[in-house]
């Protein structure tokens, strides 16, 4: 196993930070008996640009040990970590690439002390599928379910919460199989569940909204452990929540939104904690989805948040937990919008805001000025009927490293990317949830679709 310990940690991480800024393999080598871990980032690799990693390391022994830590990036073109196996005989790395505290790339694999060196690509993209998408798995699931994805050693998780009822599952080869995982049941209806590293060891915890507030479920190994000391105490009614990195120190915040408006959970060593956001919960009421992203390309993250009934709105963040609302941005109607996406639609450098809701039409604004943005939908977007839609993903859905659009709706639709402006690509199964994430660790794509009866999995 690694050998763990706070004076044996300090000195890994040591190692990585200075091969970062060296590049060199040879200003690792430490010890004869280390095994080196070679990280490459791709220019590109991704729509949005990784700005920091968590890197992790496991036993694959699940008693052995484990090492996680999170780096900024600047431009480096390669990494190397120098690692001392101690017991252990195999090991499994996971990378996983965040911009502004949202995950966008990864990489995994196994690896054995005995072996070559472990190079590993956090490439997540190109040269594009044109293969059309096709349904692999569906399971029926309890009704009002939640979902959210966790990436860790052993792979993808995929959470199905419900009042009475949680279940794992892993996609493979035989489709969805639902795992032998001891999980916390919530016994309330849950609003929404968030995947997040929230402990800072590389894998992705779950915070789960129910009707009695906020729980953390804490990725452990083959197990889920309810671990509500990483959460702030206060009681609160959030409905969605987002993870980002609002004050830029690599540690994983949440943002939290519902009929109370906004509230922000900042990470610190030991866990989540409550913060002042700058904007009343007046303000913000009625808030029913949030996005987060680099809006005016300060280099701070900014807030986009869905509201029902009421003006949606925007906040501009100064790199710390303050924020400012924003009174010139988005159209002031009263549409009562259900999800919101931030992405580079156009691939121009400058992220859009996508906006579903009940009765419209999908609605893209782009940036017009510094902090102004407009309707843009009649050049972005498909021309469109109203999709009655619930949920969005916004993610490089077709491998061409440029934004595709997909809507969770009673018939939902794949918008990809292409020569111009998005293009309707496909229709899929009813969803009112939906997400892309990379179940195999292969590289791929793959689209989970929630609707009130069933889990789908589709597959590029
Ligand atoms: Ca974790
Ligand atoms: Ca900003
Ligand atoms: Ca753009
Ligand atoms: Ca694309």
């Amino acid at each position: 196993m690694f050998e763990q310990g706070p004076r044996n940690r300090r000195r890994l991480a040591g190692s990585l930070l200075a091969c970062l800024a060296l590049v060199t393999v040879s200003a690792c080598g430490e010890t004869d008996e280390a095994i080196f871990i070679v990280l490459n980032f791709e220019e590109a690799s991704v729509p949005e640009k990784v700005d920091s990693i968590c890197l992790g390391l496991w036993d694959t022994d699940p008693l052995g040990g484990q090492f996680g830590e999170r780096y900024a990036l600047a431009s480096p073109a390669q990494a190397t970590l120098a690692v001392e196996p101690g017991l252990a005989t195999t090991g499994h790395l996971l990378v996983q690439g965040y911009s502004f505290g949202k995950r966008v790339a990864l990489a995994q694999q196994d690896f054995d002390f005995s072996g070559p060196d472990v190079e590993a690509s956090l490439a997540f993209c190109g040269p594009g599928l044109a293969e059309p998408a096709t349904e692999r798995a569906s399971v029926a699931i309890a009704e009002g379910a939640a979902m959210a994805v966790s990436q860790g050693p052993e792979g993808a998780w995929i959470l199905v919460a419900s009042a009475g009822e949680s279940r794992v599952y892993s996609a493979g080869s035989a489709g969805l199989g639902q795992l032998a995982i001891d999980a916390p049941v919530s016994a309330g209806a849950v609003k929404s569940v968030l995947a997040v590293d929230a402990d800072g060891d590389c894998d992705d915890d779950f915070i789960v909204l129910n009707e009695g507030g906020a729980s953390l479920w804490r990725r452990d190994r083959r197990a889920l452990v309810l671990d509500n000391a990483l959460l702030p105490s206060q009681p609160q009614t959030a409905i969605r929540s987002i993870a980002l990195d609002f004050n830029g120190d690599l540690l994983a915040d949440v943002a939290l939104v519902g009929p109370d408006g906004l509230t922000l959970w900042q990470g610190a060593s030991d866990g989540l904690k409550q913060v002042t956001s700058g904007v009343t919960s007046e303000e913000l009421r009625n808030a029913s989805a949030i996005a987060a992203g680099d809006l005016d390309g300060d280099g701070f993250v900014d807030l986009a948040i869905a509201r029902q009934g009421l003006p949606d709105r925007l906040l501009y963040g100064d790199g710390t937990a303050r924020f400012t609302l924003s009174t010139a941005s988005l159209a002031e109607d009263d549409r009562d919008s259900r999800a919101i996406a931030i992405g580079d639609l156009d691939a121009d450098g400058i992220a859009e805001i996508v906006i579903a809701s009940l009765g419209a039409p999908i609605t893209a604004f782009a940036r017009n000025g510094t902090r102004e943005y407009v309707d843009r939908s009649f050049l972005l977007l498909p021309n469109a009927d109203s999709q009655d839609a619930t949920g969005l993903a916004v993610a490089d859905w077709n491998g061409d490293c440029e934004a595709d659009v997909l809507i969770a709706a009673p018939q939902t639709l794949s918008w990809a990317s292409g020569q111009a402006a998005l293009a309707e690509e496909a229709s899929l199964p009813e969803a009112r949830e939906i997400l892309v994430d990379d179940l195999l660790g292969a590289g791929d794509r793959d689209a989970l679709l929630l609707s009130a009866t069933s889990l789908r999995w589709w597959r590029r």
